[in-house]
């Protein structure tokens, strides 16, 4: 495949300013973007509750995002390995909360973190609609 594909991950849930800056700041270290959009399921086992968007709206949604080219759905944490080999990434890119997860994976791709925008995440976005933020 001609060009650097860069693969990011994530559940993308309440789309949020800190979703779309990282999609770009990872799509400007290549030239294709392919992101893992986590399923419902796989979210569900993590945190035993289900994302306010189902998958199928998240995948549109980041979609539709103008940095992608590409999504699908990740549907398990410890397939990273899989998922970059399958796409052909050059790239893995992860938010700074996961720092060093992922050095493993150095000698199929390069691993990159970045940091995450502050002040912003989806859980504080639902705590303050539903009055939880006081
Ligand atoms: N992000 C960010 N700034 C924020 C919030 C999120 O840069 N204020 C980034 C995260 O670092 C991540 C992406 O946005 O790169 C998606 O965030 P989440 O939806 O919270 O993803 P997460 O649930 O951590 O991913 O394999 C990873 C899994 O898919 C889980």
């Amino acid at each position: 495949m001609a060009g650097k594909t860069v693969i990011t991950f994530g559940t993308f849930d309440v789309f949020h300013v800190g979703h779309v800056r990282v999609l770009n700041r990872a799509a400007a270290l290549g030239d294709r973007l392919v992101v893992g959009v986590s399923s419902d399921a796989l979210n569900f086992a993590k945190k035993a509750r289900y994302p306010v968007f189902t998958q199928d709206e998240r995948m549109e949604i980041v979609a539709n995002v103008r940095s992608v080219d590409a999504v699908f759905v990740e549907e398990s944490l410890e397939a990273k390995r899989d998922y970059v080999v399958e796409h052909e990434a050059a790239i893995l890119v992860m938010g700074d909360d996961w720092a060093g997860k992922f050095d493993e994976l150095n000698d199929v791709c390069q691993v990159v973190y970045l940091p995450r925008t502050p002040s912003v995440s989806t859980t504080a976005i639902i705590e303050l609609i539903t009055g939880g933020g006081g």
